[in-house]
């Protein structure tokens, strides 16, 4: 069965997580994706935090499957001549380098529309284009503090906070792929190619949207109910870190169970759904809440609400945190337990649906990567290695007409 994006060449021009991490998923959907890299050395996390001795570390290969590698160095003469052909016959470029980089190297937007109109340059920068901060240069964390993340994240009394979840990098990198799939869908009506750029600081916004309504709603009310702070605690004029409190209408918490003195994630989220408030009861054995008024709407629960979650961690002391889901569940209570990373490795739901894949490298050997977290009725992803460092740059060469002599010559030169 042919993959969807089969046909659609891609210039991965990306490094470290953001770019990568799009350039993937692109591959997994079945783009021909090859990696530009600089000879010798190629994506700076092909060597951090190797755990197998000159094998390439787990940082590159989880971010860099299904895809070709090609080692290029695009600052010698030679080089920009195989990238200008790259650019004639590909339908996308991604790149993340810092900004002015592309430029410096002489492929600006506009030299690149001249040689292939077709073309979609998509980008990754920290900031967009003509912010105060568009000069600097940005990592995962840099975005999640400029974006709004790090200072609602964490509890009040600790300082802002980020996420272990890629905010900034694999959440831009997935920005851009919409952005690329729909300018290559616009390209199908206007036949031509457009630049699309994505700034961490944005992605990281976007995701943080729920924090800027409730700067608004603070700004018109001074508190916001379903803060911890509320409605015993004091409120500045910022929204403040709430902890794990549910960020939406439902109040919800993580709450200790069976073994949490020894072990860290033995803990459930449990959230206190509205209409699920019966049910709740009866899961936990207090059935004369159901009626009691202090008890039966969310507002009259709102000032007792960590007592109630205190009663909660009482009724779990017993149960572990999968048994104690096990009851829940059957009352339909929006719950789940806070799994470790070594839980997820070995969850056999994760390994059947495809979303933890064990892969074969021939340097690594066998090691787990996240697959499509995308499912379709009719495509099936098939998570590939990612390629050794220059693995395809002959191969792709000769796609490109370079005879053998050439390609001989450009070795020689230290251009690939
Ligand atoms: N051949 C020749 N030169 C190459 C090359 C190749 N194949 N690939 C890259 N280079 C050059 C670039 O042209 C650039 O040269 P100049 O700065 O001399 O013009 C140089 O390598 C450095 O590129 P860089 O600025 O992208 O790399 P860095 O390690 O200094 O910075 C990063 C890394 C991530 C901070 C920066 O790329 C950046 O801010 N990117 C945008 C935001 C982003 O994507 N960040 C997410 C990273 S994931 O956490």
């Amino acid at each position: 069965m042919s993959k969807p994006l089969e046909g659609i060449k891609i210039i991965d021009f990306t490094h470290v997580q953001a770019g990568p991490a799009c350039t993937q998923l692109l591959a997994w959907f079945g783009a021909d994706v090859i990696k530009v890299e600089r000879p010798g050395a190629g994506d700076v996390t092909r060597s951090q935090l190797r755990h197998v001795k000159d094998a390439d570390a787990l940082y590159f290969t989880m971010l860099n499957s299904n895809k070709r590698s090609l080692t290029l160095d695009t600052k010698t003469a030679q080089g920009k001549e195989v990238l200008t052909k790259l650019i004639k016959e590909s339908d996308v470029m991604v790149e993340n380098f810092g900004p002015g980089a592309l430029d410096r190297m002489g492929f600006t937007w506009e030299h690149i529309q001249s040689l292939n109109p077709g073309m979609i340059l998509a980008s990754v920068k920290g900031f967009s284009e003509g912010h105060a901060y568009e000069d600097l240069k940005v990592y995962e964390n840099v975005a999640q503090c400029a974006g709004g993340a790090a200072s609602t994240t964490g509890f009040w009394d600790g300082p802002p906070t980020v996420s272990a979840a890629a905010l900034g990098d694999s959440n831009t990198g997935m920005h851009l792929a919409i952005g690329i799939l729909t300018a290559l869908h616009q390209k199908v009506k206007t036949g031509k190619g457009q630049k699309v750029a994505v700034s961490m600081q944005d992605s990281v916004l976007n995701l943080c949207r729920v924090k800027l309504r409730d700067q608004q709603r603070l700004d018109a009310l001074g508190y916001l109910e379903e803060y911890p702070q509320y409605p015993h605690g004091e409120f500045s004029d910022v929204v403040p870190r709430g902890g794990n409190a549910g960020g939406g209408g439902q109040p919800g918490w993580v709450l200790k169970c069976k073994g949490w003195e020894t072990d860290p994630n033995a803990y459930i989220y449990f959230t206190i759904q509205g209409h699920a408030w019966a049910p709740i009861c009866k899961a936990l054995g207090k059935p004369e809440w159901i009626d009691d008024a202090a008890y039966n709407t969310a507002e009259a629960r709102q000032d007792k609400i960590f007592d109630i979650f205190a009663f909660i961690e009482t009724w779990l002391a017993d149960k572990t945190k999968f048994e104690a889901i096990d009851i829940l569940r059957k009352f339909d209570i929006p719950c789940a337990p806070v799994l470790s990373m070594k839980e997820i490795a070995n969850d056999p739901s994760l390994r059947k649906s495809g979303t933890v894949v064990e892969v074969d490298h021939p340097k690594l050997g066998k090691y787990l990567t996240v697959g499509s977290p995308i499912k379709f009725s009719d495509v099936e992803v098939e998570i590939t290695a990612s390629p050794l460092l220059g693995q395809h740059t002959n191969e792709v060469l000769a796609d490109l007409g370079y005879s053998q002599e050439e390609i001989v010559a450009l070795h020689d030169a230290k251009a690939v």
